[in-house]
């Protein structure tokens, strides 16, 4: 896992040179973005259950992916949706506080197309889902914070497409 710093200076060391003034500028952004970034994830743990819930009800519940012979139905599958959602919440708020995506690929988006598509998951109603957490997380932290996370779960949401 990377964050914005190591990053930065990852390809500066690559490069055998000091910060030039693009990697200064991110860095500037990713401090100037920090206290809000710890204020936004703290309010998404505190309120996590909600924001799944709420973003469940706008998008799937009543649909035909809950009725039988959908992939959420049964208790059992239900549940393990709802499970998958809160992963994908977590792991986005994590790569908005180190402010770099590669945790998503590493412990979120490897080998997820597959297992979904092995087990008939389907993957449009989920980036639904996706969306409908990021509307809901925003309406809770900001529109600038949401704006923050939002483009980690784009990023879960691409990955699965
Ligand atoms: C932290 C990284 C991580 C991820 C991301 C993860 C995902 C993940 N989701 C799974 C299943 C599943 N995922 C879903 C999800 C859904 N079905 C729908 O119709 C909805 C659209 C959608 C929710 C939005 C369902 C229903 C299953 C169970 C499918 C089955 O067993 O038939 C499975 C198969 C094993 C299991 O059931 O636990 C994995 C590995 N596991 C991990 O460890």
């Amino acid at each position: 896992m990377q964050d914005a710093i190591t990053s930065v200076i990852n390809s500066s060391d690559v490069q055998g040179k000091y910060l030039d003034s693009a990697a200064l500028e991110r860095l500037k952004g990713y401090f100037a973005t920090g206290e809000l970034r710890v204020r936004a994830s703290a309010t998404i743990s505190t309120n996590s259950s909600t924001i799944i819930k709420e973003a469940v009800a706008k998008s799937m519940l009543y649909t035909d992916v809950t009725r039988p012979g959908g992939n959420m139905y049964t208790t059992r599958r239900y549940a393990a949706c709802i499970r998958d959602l809160d992963y994908y919440l977590r792991y986005a708020t994590y790569a908005m506080l180190a402010g770099d995506a590669s945790i998503l690929d590493e412990r979120v988006l490897n080998g997820l197309k597959e297992t979904y598509s092995s087990l008939g998951v389907p993957v449009v109603t989920t980036i639904q889902a996706i969306q409908a957490i990021k509307e809901v997380a925003a309406s809770l932290i900001g529109s600038e914070a949401g704006k923050e996370l939002g483009v980690y779960l784009d990023y879960i949401s691409s990955g699965l497409s």
